[in-house]
C-alpha cells in the first residue's frame, strides 16, 4: 500500500535537558569546596595563577605512597545518571614542563581514561557516555610521575538520553521488505519499532519513538564540539510506501537542511543514506545515521551476545553487563560492523563505504535493559556544502 505525501506542519520534540550544575567550575570559592583529594597527593588547594578570575585549582603529586597504581590527585562529583546519558565536561588545564596529566570518568573506576599534555592553559573536551545507571565521578590526576597542574573554568553539560514518547497508532507509518520490519513515526521522522516477522520478535517495541540521526558541529569559536541532538530535527515531508522512505528535515537552529532515505530488501535488511546540506556558518564534524535505539533481541537480556570489531571481532557475552563499546573504524577496529544476537538471532549494522571515512560504532546498554546501536561518520561539511552519507546497513538476522 502506498501512503499519500503528506507535507507536514514542522513538529518538534521535546527539547532535551542540558544541565549545567556543576559547583566551583570557575574555582572562586574560597576554600578547596567540592574539588576532593583522592589518593595521597601533596597539595590540592585554590592557587592565584588563574585562566579566568583570581583563582584556579592547584594539584601537586609526588607519586609516592599512590593508591590503585599511579594515581592521586582531585575528583569531583558529577551526579546520578542513567544509562545512555551523555556526559560533556570540558575546561582549562596548565601543567608544569608540560607533564601529561591523567583525566578518568566512571562510577567507582576510570571508564573511559584520557591522558592530556599542553604547554601554557590548554582545553580539555571529554564525552562519556554512561554505560550503567550511577553516580559518576572525575578525577584528575598525574600520569606516572610527580606533577604539579592547575585548573580551571570547567563546563559541565549533560545529554540525556531522549525520551521521545508514543507515535500515535494514526501516524505510525510500516516498512518491510523481508523479514525486517519497521515502523515510523509519520509526525517526526523517528523510528518506532523493529521487529523480526520471521521468529516474531519484536526487537525494539513498537510505537516508541527513538532518534534516527545526530549531528555534531565546531562550536561557534571552533574550539569544541557541539552535538545536536535528533529533538532538535524538524520532519518537513515524508513520503513512505512498503519498502521506501524519504524523511526530509530541518534543523532551524543552524539552518541546515537533512534528507533521509531508508529502502527494505527481501533478505531481511534495510540500506540508510542520507544527505546534509551545511546551511550555518559552522563546521559539521559528524553525522549519525542509522540510531539503533532500545534493541533487546533476546527474551532473556542476559542472553545477548555482542560481536564487536576489535581485532578479528570480539565476541562480549552478556554486553549488558559488559558495557558494550564504543570504537573507531579505521582505527582500533578492524571491521565497520557489529552484531548484537539473542537466542534466535538479532540485529546486524554495518557501514558500507567506499571511501572509508572514519566510522564511530557504539553499541552501548539503555535502560529496558536494551542496546544502543548506532554508526556516525567523521566528516567535515563547510558552511554551504552538501553531503552524502553512504550507506549503512541494519539487517534482522
Ligand atoms: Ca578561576
Ligand atoms: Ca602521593
Amino acid at each position: 500500500m502506498r501512503l499519500p505525501l503528506a507535507v507536514l506542519a514542522p513538529f518538534a520534540l521535546a527539547v532535551p535537558s542540558w544541565s549545567a550544575d556543576f559547583a566551583d567550575a570557575d574555582m572562586e570559592l574560597p576554600d578547596r569546596g567540592p574539588w576532593a583529594i583522592y589518593g595521597t597527593p601533596v597539595a590540592v588547594e585554590k592557587s592565584t595563577f588563574a585562566r579566568g578570575g583570581t583563582q584556579s585549582l592547584r594539584v601537586v603529586t609526588d607519586n609516592q605512597d599512590t593508591m590503585g597504581g599511579n594515581y592521586e590527585g582531585t575528583s569531583h562529583n558529577l551526579g546520578q545518571f542513567e544509562a545512555g546519558d551523555v556526559l560533556h565536561v570540558s575546561f582549562w588545564f596548565s601543567a608544569r614542563e608540560s607533564k601529561p596529566i591523567v583525566v578518568g570518568m566512571g562510577r567507582t573506576s576510570f571508564e573511559d581514561r584520557w591522558v592530556l599534555s599542553g604547554t601554557d592553559w590548554t582545553a580539555a573536551d571529554l564525552t562519556l557516555r554512561c554505560a550503567q545507571a550511577g553516580n559518576y565521578n572525575i578525577w584528575l590526576s598525574q600520569e606516572g610521575s610527580a606533577t604539579e597542574f592547575f585548573l580551571d573554568d570547567f563546563r559541565f553539560e549533560v545529554l540525556r538520553r531522549p525520551q521521545l514518547g508514543t507515535a500515535p497508532e494514526a501516524e505510525r507509518a510500516t516498512l518491510a521488505g523481508g523479514p525486517l520490519r519497521l515502523t515510523l513515526c509519520k509526525q517526526t521522522g523517528a523510528l518506532a519499532g523493529i521487529e523480526n516477522t520471521a521468529t516474531g520478535e519484536v526487537y525494539a517495541p513498537v510505537g516508541a519513538r527513538q532518534p534516527l540521526f545526530g549531528l555534531e558541529l565546531l562550536t561557534a569559536d571552533g574550539r569544541g564540539y557541539e552535538t545536536i541532538p535528533f529533538t532538535e530535527a524538524r520532519l518537513t515531508k515524508v513520503d513512505a510506501t512498503q519498502g521506501r522512505a524519504q524523511l526530509d528535515f530541518e534543523v532551524p537552529s543552524i539552518a541546515t537542511t537533512i534528507v533521509v532515505t531508508i529502502a527494505m530488501h527481501a533478505d531481511g535488511s534495510a540500506s540508510f543514506t542520507g544527505t546534509v546540506r551545511n546551511g550555518s556558518q559552522r563546521t559539521i564534524t559528524a553525522f549519525e545515521l542509522p540510531m539503533i535505539y532500545s534493541v533487546c533481541p533476546a527474551a532473556d537480556p542476559a542472553k545477548l551476545t555482542l560481536v564487536h570489531p576489535y581485532v578479528c571481532g570480539q565476541i562480549q557475552p552478556d554486553p549488558i553487563k559488559a558495557g558494550g563499546f564504543r570504537t573507531l573504524y579505521p582505527g582500533r577496529a578492524v571491521m565497520g560492523w557489529m552484531d548484537l544476537s539473542g537466542e534466535w538471532g538479532g540485529v546486524y549494522l554495518a557501514t558500507h563505504d567506499k571511501e572509508s571515512l572514519g566510522t564511530r560504532l557504539l553499541a552501548q546498554p539503555a535502560p529496558g535493559p536494551s542496546f544502543d546501536l548506532s554508526l556516525a561518520k567523521e566528516i567535515v561539511v563547510k558552511p554551504g556544502e552538501t553531503w552524502e552519507c553512504p550507506e549503512a546497513v541494519p539487517r534482522g538476522a
